[in-house]
């Protein structure tokens, strides 16, 4: 294992200008992308191209989603055996996390993680994370300004999607004025900030109406908590996919009276579980018992040799024992 090199967003810059202009360079993001994924990842990479690096790819697991206007012809969905020079991951942390990307990490000579998922990468060269900020996207505009390179219009366009897509349309409690500051910034820069919103949170497909009713279906309600499961017959019996389930997240997270919201879901193999929490009560300390991470408010643990039944009696016993300290 190496040893882990915390820098700042300056100093990873230093290290990206470094860079000969045609090194291969990749950018990850983690399984099932969304909007703070993709952005980020293709606002890097928009960024990037403009300060004349002639090999970037962004390297995405491939999903029909809402947010295919980002996709550059750079997005590649399969690694094709090219060793990189270089791997910026973004909006994540964990290996584990890019399942058959994993193997581009360990034929990539240097590893820059750029995250706000509180986890530790465990095998970067050089990693700024900082899980105070809502978005992977406002970090990135930061360090594309320590890169020294314009902001424009695309990016914008990018970060501002992962802006509201991670902070919930700036309700979440890491928004600040900062927050809206970046965001004016980017509004400023004449993206059409109607159609991305109506575009994230105001219109859904078919499967995702699908999906809500199995989740609706499969719902548990206990004292100040509520969960539900889809496995993954019901999953692909559907042809939903990990980007469909925002509506699930949202919808549960909004019933009245619930203060944890949790959603299960099957795998071909593993289990992913999600964990919303509106009220005081830590949802990360529980995903972190189960291996995974994020944050106080919205965390999840992915384990791909789980077994359904077991994570589920294991999460729902955490949180049980969680909700009964604070009656
Ligand atoms: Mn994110």
């Amino acid at each position: 294992m190496k040893k882990i090199v915390n820098k700042t967003l300056k100093e990873i810059a230093n290290i990206v200008k470094g860079v000969e202009k045609d090194a291969n360079i990749y950018i990850l993001g983690h399984i099932g992308p969304d909007g703070d994924c993709i952005g980020s990842s293709i606002g890097l990479s928009h960024a990037l191209i403009d300060m004349g690096y002639t090999n970037v790819k962004v390297l995405l697991e491939k999903v029909v989603d809402k947010f295919e206007y980002m996709y550059t012809d750079n997005v590649i969905f399969e690694y094709d055996d090219t060793p990189a020079d270089l791997a910026i991951m973004v909006d994540i942390a964990e290996k584990e996390r890019l399942l058959e990307f994993e193997k581009v990490i360990d034929e990539t000579k240097y590893h820059i993680i750029i995250d706000h998922h509180e986890k530790e990468g465990e095998f970067a060269d050089a990693q700024y994370i900082n899980s105070n900020i809502g978005s992977c996207a406002e970090i990135i505009y930061d360090f594309i300004n320590e890169l020294g390179t314009p902001v424009t219009k695309d990016i914008a366009e990018c970060l501002y999607t992962g802006m509201i897509t991670d902070t919930g349309l700036f309700r979440y409690d890491e928004v600040n004025g900062r927050t809206y500051e970046v965001a004016g910034k980017l509004v400023d820069t004449g993206i059409n900030k109607r159609w991305i919103i109506d575009n994230a949170f105001f219109s859904n497909n078919v499967t995702e109406i699908k999906l809500l009713g199995i989740a609706i279906r499969n719902l548990v309600i206990e004292d100040g908590f509520c969960y539900t499961t889809i496995t993954n017959e019901e999953k692909t019996s559907i042809g939903a996919t990990d980007t469909d389930f925002d509506i699930v997240k949202v919808s549960l997270a909004n019933l009245e009276g619930i203060g944890i919201s949790i959603i299960f879901r099957e795998y071909k193999t593993g289990v992913k579980v999600s964990f919303r929490s509106k009220c005081d009560l830590d949802v990360n300390g529980i995903a972190e018992k189960l291996g995974g991470a994020g944050h106080k408010k919205a965390a999840g643990a992915t384990d791909l040799y789980a077994d359904l039944e077991d994570i589920k009696t294991k999460a729902i016993k955490l949180v049980r024992e969680l909700v009964k300290q604070t009656v």
